[in-house]
């Protein structure tokens, strides 16, 4: 990206919902920070492949931080306090995600936003995320707040039933997305990861994604 463009996408947004938007760039000041933060996660519990209820290994890489972190494995998901592959807590959300989380939801119209998970996902390319709704966390209307880093990706927006009609909508390197209120339980979903080199992370994406578990 020139830096005549991120000067112009930066600060705009895009508004998909009632409660939900696109502030494109908005991370963009502080991805190198939020990147050191999840090598320093990353160290301490390692991306893995979870396993689905169904038995299938997932093909997006996971790990997490915060006080609790989005696990699953053959009884189903949950959040967890332990990384289940270390049996260690996970390790604290470093200052600079949750500066940025906050932020985001602020300018979002979410005022004191305090997430206490924070899921890490890594795309490789060819990987993606079929629609879901999360919920698996207690609060139903508290925003999740997600960041994109690396290679480009296309979300899928839908409705509140599976089968209904989705949107897609493009999301950059340092590209935040808040949503909650109405919004928080759509349907959602990223189309595979094109093959590509970003500059910062090679052939990879990185998603943030902070929620309020509890
Ligand atoms: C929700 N991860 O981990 S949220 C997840 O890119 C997850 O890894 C996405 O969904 C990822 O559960 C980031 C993408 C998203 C986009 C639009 C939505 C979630 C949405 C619209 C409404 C509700
Ligand atoms: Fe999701």
């Amino acid at each position: 990206m020139s830096d005549l463009f991120a000067a112009q996408v930066h600060g705009t947004r895009t508004r998909l919902g009632r409660h939900a938007c696109v502030l494109h760039g908005f991370a963009l000041p502080v991805a190198a920070e939020l990147l050191a933060g999840v090598e320093v996660v990353s160290a301490a519990a390692p991306f893995r492949h979870l396993v689905t209820p169904g038995g299938h290994a997932m093909s997006v890489a996971m790990t997490n931080c915060g006080s609790l972190g989005w696990c699953s494995d053959r009884r189903g998901y949950r959040y967890d306090p332990r990384d289940p592959g270390t049996c260690r807590r996970w390790p604290a959300m470093p200052q600079a995600f949750l500066r940025l989380a906050a932020d985001a939801a602020d300018a979002a119209g979410f005022a004191d936003y305090r997430p206490d998970a924070c899921l890490i996902n890594r795309y490789a390319p060819g990987t993606r995320l079929t629609l879901h709704q999360d919920r698996d966390e207690s609060d139903h209307v508290a925003p999740i707040v997600s960041v994109s880093l690396g290679l480009p990706a296309t979300f899928l927006f839908g409705g509140f039933a599976r089968g209904d009609k989705t949107v897609r909508v493009p999301v950059a390197h340092g590209d935040v997305v808040v949503w909650g209120g109405v919004d928080r339980m759509r349907f959602h979903g990223v189309l595979p990861v094109r093959d590509g080199m970003h500059p910062l992370l090679g052939a990879q994406r990185i998603n943030l994604t902070f929620r309020k578990a509890t």
